[in-house]
C-alpha cells in the first residue's frame, strides 16, 4: 500500500472532526486510535474487493475461536506502512506504541484458537484463498486478576475501545431457526492482509440480533410477555466466549452458538453459490470447509439439510458433504470430545438430528459392528464420529498426535478408511511471532541472509554458518528483551526481576495435563534445597508464569494459588530471593506472549507424554532462540527432530513408557520413597502456605487418592525433571548454551504456518 503522509494525516483529522469533533491535539487514545485505523481501511476497500472476487475454489474455516491478538501494528506491518504510520504521527507528537493499551479482541481460548488466527495471516501472505467464518462474541475471554493469590475473572468488553478493523455487512444479514425462535445473524468481516502482497482475505464473525426489535406491544399483553423477552434473549447467543480449553461443557447456549455460527455461514455460502446459477451438486468444485475440532461439526448436517431442502436426494447431499468437508482433531483428552445429548439436540434442531439420524442409518447399513462404529449411541450424539464418517480428510496437529489418533483414540475409524487420516503440523506466523515481537533479531537475521525468509521461514537454515558471528547481536538483543520484559512486568506485577537472571517461562492455558504443578514443585525443591544448602550456586533464575484456569476447574485455580504462595515465599526471603524468583503474571494474553516469548531463556514443554496434541508456544519460543526443557510430546519432538534433541533439554516418560506406568502406577509409594519429593508435596499440607480454603490439600489429595490418583505423573516424572532442569540452568550462560538457542532458531522452518497452510492446500483443500 502506498503511503502519503499528508494526506493520511487528513484523513485522520477528518475522521477525528466527524467522529468524535475534535482535532490530533485534543484527541484521546482510544479516539486517535480509531481515526487511525479507520484512515487505513478506507483505503483498503480496492484490494479487498479485487481479492474476494476472484473466481477460484476458496475454503472456509469453520472455527468457534479466533484469537487475533491486537489488530493495528499487524495490519500496519502486512500493508507495508508500520514505519511510515509511526513517522507520521510522531511528526504531530503522538507514539504509534501507545496503542499497546488498546484492548484487543480475545475470542479464543489458548491454541485452537491462536491457531486459527495464525492460519488466516499465512494464508493470506502465500496468497491462499482462505476464509475465516465464526461468532463475534459480545464478551471475549475473561479478564484475570489475582486476589489474595486466587484468580478472579472480569468481563473483557472489548467492544468499549470501537473495533474499526470490522465492517458491518447488513446485506448479508441471515436468519437462523431454532424450534423455538428466529434469529437474525449479522455478519461483521474483518480484513485479513497478506504480507506485503495486497492479498486481503475475510474473517467474517456472525453476532445474533432480534429478528424483529424489542416488541413492547407483545409485552404488554399477559401472554406476549414471554415471547417479547425471549425475542429480546436472541441476542444473548453470542454474549460470551465458553471459557473452557480442553474440557467439554454440554450447556445449551453453546450448542446454540455453534449451530448458529455454521448456519448462518452456510446459508450464505449457498445463496451466494445459487446466484451464479451453478448446480448444487458441483458446490465443492468451488468450497471447502475445514472444522477446526468438533465445535462448528453442526455444519455437516446443516448443510445436508440446505441441500435436501433444495431437492437434493440424501445420497447426492451427503456426496456433496463428504467433498466439501475435512476435519481437524487438537485432543485426545476424552473430556474434551464433544458429544450432545440426542433428545436435546432433536428437541432444538429437529431438522437438523433428522439427516444425523439420516448418517447414523447410512453408517448402519455399511458397518453393523455398532460397537465400533457409531454417531449415535446410547442416546447421545458423538461429533467427532459423524466427523469422521463424513469428512474426505481427518488430520492431527502433530506426527505424534496423529500416530496416537490412528493407533488409539479413532483406532476403528482408521481401519475402516485409512486414506482419509492425514498429518498437519501445526504451524505459527513468523510475521507477528519474530518480526512484529523482536524487530531488532529480525534485523541481524536480515543483515546476514537477506529478508526472503520473513514469507520461506526454511531459509533461517542459512544462518547456520553466520551463528558464531551473531553470537554477540544475540546476546545483547536478548538482553535487551529481558530487560524491557522486567520492566513491564515490575509495572504490571509488581515484582522486580534482576536482569542477570535466567528467565524460565511456561505460558499456556493451566491444565493439569501441562504440568504447571511439576513446575511449581521443582521451584519448591531449589527453595529448600538453597535454604538448607544442599543446593550451592545455584544459578540465579526468574521463574515466570502466565495462564488462565477455567472459572469452572477447580484444580487448575489450585494451582495458581499454589504458584503464589510460592512466589509469596520465595520473592519474600531475604536470602534466596538472590537466587531465585517467582512471578505469576496476571491477565496473560497474546500482546503478553509476544512480550514475554523474546525475551525467554528457557522454554518449559512439561506435559505428560501423550496428551498435549501439539503445542504451539514451543515454536514461538523457538522461533526467537530458546531452547525447550521439555517432554517427547506434541511438537516437541518434531523440534527436536529440526534441531537436535542434544540442542534441547528433554526429559520424562515417553508415550509408550506412560501407557506401562498407568498400568500399576502407585504415586504414594514414589513419593514416599523421595524425600525431596516427600518435601515437596507435604507443603501443601502441612501448614507451609496460608490454605484457608483448602484448596492446596485437594490439591494433594488429587496426587495421593482417589479413583486415579496423580493422573499426570508428576510424581513418576519428577526426578528426572529435576536432573534436566538443574543441567540446563548450570549450563546457562555460556557460548555453547547461546548457540544451541540460537540453532533451534535457525531450524525452526518447519514451523511456519506459511508451510501448514501449503500442506492443507496441497492435500485437503486442492486450492491454489
Ligand atoms: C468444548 C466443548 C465445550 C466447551 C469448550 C470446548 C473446548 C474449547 C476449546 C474444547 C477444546 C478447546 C481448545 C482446545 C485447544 O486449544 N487445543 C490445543 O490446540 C492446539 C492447536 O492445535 C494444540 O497445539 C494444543 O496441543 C491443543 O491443546
Amino acid at each position: 500500500m502506498k503511503f502519503q503522509k499528508k494526506e493520511f494525516l487528513n484523513d485522520v483529522e477528518r475522521i477525528l472532526r466527524a467522529d468524535y469533533a475534535c482535532d490530533i491535539r485534543h484527541a484521546n487514545k482510544k479516539e486517535l486510535y480509531n481515526a487511525v485505523s479507520k484512515a487505513v481501511m478506507q483505503e483498503v476497500y480496492p484490494d479487498w474487493a479485487a481479492s474476494s472476487a476472484v473466481d477460484k475454489k476458496r475454503c472456509g474455516y469453520f472455527s468457534a475461536e479466533f484469537l487475533m491478538g491486537r489488530a493495528i501494528y499487524n495490519n500496519l506491518m502486512n500493508l507495508g506502512i508500520l514505519d511510515d504510520v509511526r513517522g507520521a504521527l510522531a511528526s504531530v507528537g503522538e507514539d504509534l506504541g501507545q496503542f499497546e493499551e488498546v484492548e484487543d479482541a480475545a475470542l479464543g481460548n489458548g491454541g485452537l484458537g491462536r491457531l486459527a488466527a495464525c492460519y488466516l495471516e499465512s494464508a493470506a501472505s502465500t496468497g491462499l484463498p482462505l476464509d475465516g467464518y465464526g461468532i463475534r462474541y459480545r464478551y471475549g475471554l475473561f479478564r484475570q486478576l489475582f486476589v489474595d493469590g486466587y484468580q478472579k475473572e472480569e468481563g473483557d468488553d472489548w467492544l468499549k475501545w470501537g473495533d474499526p478493523w470490522s465492517v458491518r455487512e447488513e446485506r448479508d444479514a441471515t436468519i437462523v431457526h431454532f424450534s423455538d425462535m428466529d434469529i437474525l445473524a449479522v455478519p461483521y468481516d474483518m480484513p485479513i492482509f497478506g504480507y506485503k502482497n495486497g492479498v486481503v482475505n475475510t474473517l467474517r464473525l456472525w453476532s445474533s440480533e432480534p429478528v424483529r426489535p424489542f416488541d413492547f406491544e407483545l409485552f404488554d399483553t399477559m401472554k406476549g410477555d414471554a415471547k417479547a423477552v425471549e425475542n429480546f434473549n436472541a441476542t444473548k447467543i453470542c454474549d460470551v466466549l465458553y471459557p473452557n480449553d480442553n474440557t467439554m461443557v454440554g450447556k445449551m447456549l453453546r450448542l446454540r452458538q455453534q449451530y448458529f455460527m455454521v448456519s448462518a455461514s452456510l446459508q450464505d455460502i449457498v445463496r451466494k453459490y445459487k446466484a451464479t446459477g451453478k448446480d448444487l451438486r458441483k458446490l465443492p468444485e468451488k468450497y471447502c470447509f475445514q472444522l477446526n475440532d468438533t465445535h462448528p461439526v453442526l455444519a455437516i448436517p446443516e448443510l445436508l439439510r440446505i441441500l435436501r431442502v433444495q431437492g437434493l436426494s440424501f445420497e447426492e447431499a451427503f456426496e456433496v458433504c463428504h467433498k466439501a468437508f475435512n476435519f481437524t482433531n487438537h485432543t485426545i483428552m476424552a473430556e474434551a470430545l464433544e458429544k450432545w445429548d440426542a433428545l436435546a439436540l432433536s428437541d432444538l434442531l429437529p431438522d437438523v438430528y433428522e439427516q444425523i439420524v439420516a448418517c447414523q442409518d447410512r453408517l448402519s447399513e455399511q458397518q453393523p459392528d455398532s460397537s465400533r462404529f457409531f454417531i449415535v449411541r446410547d442416546g447421545i450424539v458423538h461429533m467427532a464420529n459423524l466427523a469422521i464418517y463424513v469428512s474426505s480428510k481427518v488430520n492431527g496437529v502433530a506426527e505424534i498426535h496423529t500416530e496416537i489418533l490412528k493407533k488409539e483414540t479413532f483406532k476403528d475409524w482408521y481401519e475402516l478408511f485409512p486414506e482419509k487420516f492425514v498429518n498437519i503440523t501445526n504451524g505459527i506466523t513468523p510475521r507477528r511471532w519474530i518480526l512484529l515481537n523482536n524487530p531488532e533479531l529480525a534485523k541481524v537475521i536480515d543483515s546476514k541472509i537477506g529478508d526472503a525468509w520473513h514469507t520461506d521461514l526454511k531459509q533461517l537454515a542459512g544462518l547456520k554458518p553466520y551463528v558464531g558471528e551473531i553470537l554477540p547481536d544475540f546476546k545483547r538483543i536478548k538482553a535487551e528483551n529481558k530487560r524491557k520484559l522486567a520492566a513491564y512486568i515490575k509495572e504490571r506485577e509488581g515484582v522486580e526481576i534482576p536482569e542477570n537472571f535466567i528467565f524460565d517461562i511456561q505460558i499456556k492455558r493451566l491444565h493439569e495435563y501441562k504440568r504447571q504443578l511439576m513446575n511449581a514443585f521443582s521451584i519448591l525443591h531449589f527453595y529448600y534445597g538453597i535454604k538448607e544448602g544442599s543446593i550451592k550456586d545455584f544459578p540465579p533464575t526468574a521463574f515466570i508464569f502466565g495462564a488462565k484456569a477455567a472459572p469452572g476447574y477447580y484444580m487448575a485455580k489450585a494451582v495458581i494459588k499454589l504458584i503464589n504462595e510460592i512466589a509469596k515465599l520465595v520473592n519474600g526471603d531475604a536470602e534466596v530471593s538472590k537466587f531465585m524468583r517467582v512471578v505469576f503474571v496476571q491477565d496473560y494474553d497474546v500482546s503478553y506472549a509476544e512480550k514475554l516469548v523474546c525475551a525467554a531463556d528457557v522454554s518449559e514443554q512439561i506435559s505428560t507424554a501423550g496428551m498435549e496434541a501439539s503445542g504451539t508456544g514451543n515454536m514461538k519460543f523457538m522461533l526467537n532462540g530458546t531452547v525447550t526443557l521439555g517432554t517427547m510430546d506434541g511438537a516437541n519432538v518434531e523440534i527436536c527432530e529440526e534441531a537436535g534433541r542434544e540442542n534441547n533439554y528433554i526429559f520424562g516418560a515417553t508415550v509408550d513408557e506412560v501407557a506401562v506406568i498407568k498400568r500399576s502406577y502407585n504415586p504414594s509409594a514414589i513419593i514416599n520413597s523421595s524425600p525431596e519429593l516427600k518435601r515437596v508435596t507435604d507443603a501443601l499440607i502441612d501448614g507451609t502456605f496460608s490454605d484457608e480454603r483448602g484448596v492446596l490439600k485437594r490439591l494433594h489429595e488429587s496426587l495421593v487418592s482417589g479413583h486415579e490418583p496423580d493422573r499426570y505423573l508428576v510424581a513418576y516424572d519428577f526426578a528426572d525433571y529435576i536432573r534436566v532442569k538443574e543441567t540446563l540452568l548450570r549450563d546457562y550462560g555460556t557460548d555453547a548454551f547461546y548457540t544451541k538457542s540460537l540453532l533451534n532458531l535457525c531450524a525452526a522452518g518447519k514451523f511456519s504456518a506459511d508451510r501448514s497452510v501449503k500442506d492443507y492446500a496441497e492435500l485437503i483443500w486442492k486450492i491454489k
